[in-house]
């Protein structure tokens, strides 16, 4: 019998749980074959459970169309017409041109682009930030996904630093406020449940009926984009009703008195009438919120897709400032946790800006790449692409692939397979999966930090970030020593109050958190004021609103547009076993999840002559869509939606979801605003 070992590794997916996973591995070296892959059931979060996704992960790793090889395109941008090459042949044709490029254009006509598609320290940091620092590149502002939550907090708390979800145990009322816990947090669930057999109350606010919202105890379905006004009517309610915790008030905020008249027209009926949730289900959920304690918010980024996205989040954390909800464990606001771990990072040793030289290039936002490739002066010349696949992932995406058909562009992207976007790539470069690589991986669902441990070697040609920018350098001919600095010395520099033999050894460690639970109870929140700011000067010097406000969307039900695109579209996550847009394009995943729909409300469908199943052109200014109509009880009349994550190969007409949506950002925090499209949908 062949001998076999495991091996012990943490997820990497952009996913709140980074759960444990034990690899089993048959063989030694180069010919070790992974056989199984499981969860770890001493992982201190996951407890040896995985998702559907990830339990079918070996089938990702020795996928037939996996990229091995090095592959250089013969047809035109799109066509996925690509020829094997060497690495060598590879690494000289990039060497040359982006040599020629910066020689030419300067190094900020290069542009960076990625996201968390691994989200390990290594991978997403390790050599490719002083890559890019040292070459003087562009920067790339990754906005798409969490830090407008954390900018709209920090306004009002001065920091994105909030609960730890798993202290929802403690809960006596949860809400899960824009956010589909049992899809896109599942491990998280079952502590919620437990603390509902405690007596807890579960309400979730979604303006979708989620997996989640049918299993609530209560649900409220506001318009979405408008939750703001009915936040604002809480507040009303909480100071009217004198349900305000004034010591703690008076103690750790600011401005209580401009809040308090602010809000003082702000009735229920007024927000009521903005949302579309009764007024009396909007005091109910106030009072509730005020006595019931400890009462807990929990939140990831759904309501962050919305202009006014980091508005609802600086305008959320009024909530348990006013109760002093802080006070208690399982009270306070539970969002992603990442920067608790973050602390731990020097993200200087990573990124090492001493590399600029004094340079200051530019920043691009990556929620703009259609308008960045097609209208940015001086233009972006070359584009390395890792981590992501924005082709299918950004709003507007008609426009990005427009950009990226440019032939004058020259684009690398290094990735697992040949995707939307890799087929618009000059060279494509094969790529390690998280079992083919060591690396740290952080969490932002939960607080412990996690060794992964390559459990085999890398199959075929492929390499691992860090390793393809160290050949991309070499092939440049850069001398910068730091940027050949191997895996370990990158973890150990930059985790420097972090035993990294002992992280191996033991798996994982738990980051530095408040013991009692209770991260603000006592203030000391790091804005200007030193205070938790209901009135903000900073927003005012911004040019924004000092107080929370609400402000519809100019690409909503009320603006200009309305009258010619009366649905709104939501593209949510939806696919149990899909990760973003990372699963769709394998046989055990995308099939059984059916393929892509539209989904409308009977009474919208029946205006349109539509039944189920029929075909349907979705449409707006930016594209059109030919989809099969599903009818659905999950959505309010006037609402459709589009669940997201699969490629142009999946939809007839080779579009996407995204290329439907807006790509207007958000007041500030630069978010964007996929959730405030408008369309209109008629028969095919
Ligand atoms: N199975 C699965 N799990 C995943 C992912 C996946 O693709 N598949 N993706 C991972 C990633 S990258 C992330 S960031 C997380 C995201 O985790 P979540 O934030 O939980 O997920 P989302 O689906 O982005 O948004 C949650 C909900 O917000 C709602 N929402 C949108 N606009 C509004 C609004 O204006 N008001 C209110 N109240 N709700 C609103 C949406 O309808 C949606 O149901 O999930 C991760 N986990
Ligand atoms: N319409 C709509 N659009 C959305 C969202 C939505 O809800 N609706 N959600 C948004 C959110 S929250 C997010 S986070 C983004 C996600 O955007 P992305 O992060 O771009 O999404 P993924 O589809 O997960 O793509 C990650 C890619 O990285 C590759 N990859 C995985 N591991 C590695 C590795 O180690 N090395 C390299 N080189 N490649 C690797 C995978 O094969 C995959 O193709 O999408 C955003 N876009
Ligand atoms: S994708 Fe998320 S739930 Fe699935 S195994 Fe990875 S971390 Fe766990
Ligand atoms: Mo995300």
């Amino acid at each position: 019998m062949t001998e076999t070992r495991t091996v012990n590794g943490i997820c990497h997916h952009d996913c709140p749980d980074s759960c444990g996973w034990t690899v089993t591995v048959e063989g030694e070296g180069p010919a070790a074959v992974a056989v199984k892959l499981r969860g770890n059931p001493e992982h201190p979060y996951s407890y040896g459970e995985l998702c559907p996704k990830v339990n079918r992960f070996l089938d990702r790793v020795y996928a037939p169309d996996r990229l091995l090889h090095p592959l250089r395109r013969t047809g035109p941008k799109g066509s996925g017409e690509f020829e094997q090459i060497s690495w060598d042949e590879a690494l000289t044709e990039i060497g040359t041109r982006l040599n020629a490029v910066i020689a030419e254009h300067g190094g900020e006509a290069v542009m960076p682009f990625s996201d968390a598609g691994n989200q390990s320290i290594l991978a997403t940091q390790g050599i490719s930030n002083r890559f890019f620092h040292h070459i003087g590149a562009s920067h790339l502002l990754r906005n798409i996904c969490g830090p407008t939550v954390g900018a709209g907090m920090a306004m009002t708390n001065g920091t994105g630093l909030g609960a730890d979800p798993l202290d929802v145990e403690h809960s006596k009322l949860i809400l899960l406020w824009a956010t589909n816990t049992r899809l896109t947090n599942r491990h998280l669930w079952p502590v919620i449940e437990r603390a509902r057999a405690d007596g807890a109350k579960v309400v979730v606010i979604d303006p979708i009926r989620t997996i989640t919202a049918e299993e609530a105890d209560q649900f409220i379905q506001p318009l979405p984009g408008t939750d703001i006004a009915m936040m604002l009517a809480m507040m009303h309610v909480i100071i009217r009703d004198d349900l305000v915790d004034h010591a703690w008030v008076a103690e750790h905020t600011l401005g209580f008195d401009e809040l308090a008249a602010h809000v003082a027209d702000w009735t229920p009926e007024r927000a009521a009438a903005e949302c579309g949730v009764d007024a009396d289900v909007i005091k109910a959920l106030a009072r509730d919120y005020a006595t019931v304690r400890p009462a807990a918010i929990r939140t990831l980024i759904g309501a962050e897709h919305h202009e006014n996205g980091a508005m609802f989040y600086r305008t959320l954390a009024c909530l348990p400032a006013l109760t002093g909800s802080w006070r208690e464990r399982g009270g306070g606001i539970m969002r992603s946790v990442g920067s608790w771990q973050d602390r731990l990072v020097d993200d200087d040793v990573l990124s090492r800006p001493d590399l600029l030289a004094g340079r200051t290039p530019r920043t691009l936002n990556m929620s703009r790449l259609g308008e960045i490739l097609l209208d940015e002066q001086p233009p972006v010349m070359a584009m390395i692409v890792w981590n992501s696949n924005p082709l299918v992932i950004v709003p507007n995406a008609e426009r990005a692939r427009e950009g990226m058909a440019r032939d004058d562009l020259f684009t690398i992207v290094h990735e697992q397979f040949l995707t939307d976007t890799a087929k618009y790539a000059d060279i494509v470069l094969p790529a390690t999966t998280h079992i083919e690589a060591d690396d740290v991986t952080t969490a932002w669902g939960h607080l412990w930090m996690g060794w992964n441990e390559a459990a085999i070697a890398p199959l075929g040609e492929a390499v691992s970030n860090t390793e393809c920018f160290r050949r991309i350098a070499r092939a440049m001919g850069l001398t910068e020593s730091s940027l050949y600095d191997d895996d370990h010395t990158i973890l150990r520099d930059c985790l420097p109050t972090i035993d990294l033999d002992e992280l191996r050894r033991e798996g994982w460690i738990k980051v530095p958190y408040p013991e009692d639970g209770r991260p603000w109870a006592h203030g000391g929140f790091p804005t200007a004021s030193g205070r938790l700011e209901f009135v903000s000067e900073r927003l005012a010097e911004m040019g924004q609103p000092s107080l929370p406000t609400f402000v519809p969307p100019s690409e909503g039900p009320r603006g200009e547009l309305a009258s010619r695109y009366p649905l709104q579209l939501m593209t949510p996550k939806h696919h149990a076993r899909f990760l973003n847009s990372g699963y769709s394009h394998l046989p055990k995943h995308g099939p059984a999840e059916g393929g892509p729909f539209v989904e409308l409300d009977a009474a919208d469908a029946a205006a349109r002559g539509l039944a189920d199943g029929d075909g349907a052109r979705v449409f707006n200014d930016r594209a059109s869509l030919e989809l099969p109509v599903k009818i659905t009880q999950r959505l309010r009349p006037g609402l459709a939606s589009i669940p997201w994550g699969w490629w142009r190969d999946h939809h007839p007409d080779g579009k996407v979801a995204n290329s439907l949506t807006n790509d207007t950002l958000t007041e500030w925090g630069g978010g964007v605003a996929y959730s405030d499209t408008l369309v209109q949908i008629e028969p095919a």
